[in-house]
């Protein structure tokens, strides 16, 4: 209850995913807080661009990241950026919970093979919910 949760999804990546991401971060919300609401939103403007602007999102994600008590990402659709915030997360200590499709793709071996990580492929996305109040220990 009430954790803050730093949701994970891609975004430059691709939006493929977006609306699961939007229903995962819907059903997580019904007991817990999750601070990057943005990434499951459809109309992400993603032309928005420039140094500045993109200093900001890193400011304000690695900050969210550092403040957060977990991290669950869906990792189906590649995203050099949730690539980036695993590796951030494992190196302070943000305990990280990966989601993906296994019958869209096979994950990269830097984080199948790193221990930190809990790993939960699915096959269907109904599959998901339980494993979340598992997670969020519902
Ligand atoms: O490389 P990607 O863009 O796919 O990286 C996605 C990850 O980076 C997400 O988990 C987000 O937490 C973070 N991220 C990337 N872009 C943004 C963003 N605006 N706002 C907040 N977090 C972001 C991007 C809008 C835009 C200018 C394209």
């Amino acid at each position: 209850m009430n954790q803050k949760v730093y949701f994970a999804g891609s975004i430059r990546g691709g939006r493929v995913d977006a609306g699961l991401y939007q229903r995962m971060i819907e059903y997580i919300q019904r007991t817990d807080i999750v601070l990057t609401e943005h990434v499951g939103h459809p109309e992400l403007n993603l032309l928005e661009r420039g140094r500045n602007k993109d200093a900001e999102i890193y400011e304000q994600d690695t900050g969210w990241l550092r403040e957060s008590d977990l991290l669950i990402g869906e990792c189906t659709c590649p995203s050099l950026g949730v690539g980036y915030e695993l590796a951030y997360a494992e190196k302070i200590g943000v305990p990280c919970y990966l989601f993906y499709d296994r019958t869209k793709t096979q994950l990269s071996a830097m984080l199948t093979g790193d221990p930190y990580f809990k790993i939960y492929p699915y096959e269907t996305e109904e599959e998901i919910y339980p494993l979340l109040d598992t997670i969020l220990k519902k």
